[in-house]
C-alpha cells in the first residue's frame, strides 16, 4: 500500500505517541508504519536527515523529529492550530515544549531503568511487528542492551533523571495552579499541553495507551510506590485528564506491520 501519508515509528514510543497526537489533533488521516529499532537509522539519516523517530511522510515531504513535524503541520495545516497567534502565548508555548521534549528524556530513561529486563517490555515493543518467533527472540537480547546503552540506562543517570522528570511535573504544577482541568497557556489545547502529556503518559499509562501492558500488581514495587505519589499530585491527575479528554483516536488507515 502507498500511502500519501505515512508516521514512521515505533510502537512504544512517547515521542511517536506526541507526533501521533499531533497528527489525530489536526484531524490528518495517515498510516503508521512500525520500523524496526536499529536498522531504522538506514532509513531515518538518508531520507529525514535524523538518527531518530518518529519521521512524517506527507506526500513527497519528509520530516524528522516531533518538534519540526509540529511545526511543519501548523504551516501546512493551520486548522486546530497547535501554537497560538497571541504573540505572548506563542512564546510560551513554543518554551514549553522545548522544556518538556527534554523532560521527555527523562521519563523514558528512568521508566527503562524500573522496566528493562522484564519481558513485558521487549514483548511490547516487538509484539505489533508480528516477526517470526525465532526473530524476534534473537532480537531481544541485542535490543535490550542497545537501549540501555544508547539512553544510558544505568543507576547513576536513572537517579538523575528522577530528580528532572520532577521538575517537569512540579512545572506542570506551576502552569495550572493544582487544577488539573487547566491548560498550560490559555484556554484550549496547544502543543505544549501535546507534548508534556504524551511524554509524561508512559509514567501513569493512561489505558488504551501503549503503556498500559503491565498490569499494576506486576509492576516493580519502586515503580508502584513512585507512581501512586506521582498519580496523587495535579500533575499525575492533568495527565490523565488530558488523555481522557483531549487525546481523540485518530484515522489510521492501516498500521503496517514492518518495513525494513
Ligand atoms: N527529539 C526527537 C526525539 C525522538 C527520540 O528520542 N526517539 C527515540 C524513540 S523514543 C528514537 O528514535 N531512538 C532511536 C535512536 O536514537 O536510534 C523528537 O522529538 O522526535
Amino acid at each position: 500500500m502507498s500511502a500519501t501519508r505515512v508516521l514512521y515509528q515505533f510502537p512504544i514510543s512517547h515521542y511517536c505517541e506526541k507526533a501521533r497526537w499531533l497528527l489525530d489533533h489536526k484531524g490528518l488521516a495517515y498510516v503508521e508504519r512500525n520500523l524496526l529499532p536499529g536498522p531504522h537509522r538506514l532509513f531515518t539519516r538518508a531520507r529525514a536527515g535524523v538518527n531518530t523517530l518518529p519521521v512524517l511522510r506527507d506526500g513527497k515531504r519528509l520530516v524528522g523529529d516531533s518538534t519540526r513535524i509540529a511545526y511543519y503541520l501548523d504551516k501546512y495545516y493551520p486548522n486546530n492550530p497547535l501554537v497560538p497567534d497571541d504573540a505572548e502565548q506563542r512564546q510560551q508555548v513554543i518554551e514549553l515544549e522545548q522544556q518538556f521534549d527534554r523532560y521527555g528524556v527523562h521519563v523514558r530513561r528512568w521508566l527503562y531503568g524500573q522496566l528493562l529486563g522484564r519481558p513485558e517490555v521487549m514483548q511490547a515493543m516487538f509484539g505489533p511487528y508480528r516477526l517470526p518467533g525465532m526473530v524476534q527472540r534473537l532480537l531481544m537480547p541485542v535490543t535490550e542492551k542497545g537501549v540501555a546503552r544508547l539512553y544510558r540506562v544505568s543507576a547513576e543517570p536513572v537517579a538523575h533523571s528522577f530528580q528532572r522528570l520532577q521538575e517537569g511535573l512540579a512545572l506542570i504544577e506551576k502552569r495550572i495552579q493544582g487544577n488539573p482541568s487547566r491548560y498550560l497557556v490559555g484556554q484550549r489545547l496547544t502543543l505544549a499541553d501535546i507534548t508534556a502529556a504524551s511524554l509524561y503518559a508512559p509514567l501513569f499509562m493512561p489505558p488504551g495507551t501503549p503503556w498500559d501492558f503491565l498490569p499494576e500488581a506486576r509492576r516493580p514495587a519502586v515503580l508502584r510506590e513512585q507512581s501512586a505519589v506521582l498519580r496523587a499530585q495535579s500533575a499525575g491527575q492533568w495527565v490523565m485528564q488530558r488523555y481522557a479528554q483531549d487525546r481523540q483516536a485518530g484515522v489510521v488507515l492501516a498500521d503496517e506491520a514492518m518495513v525494513m
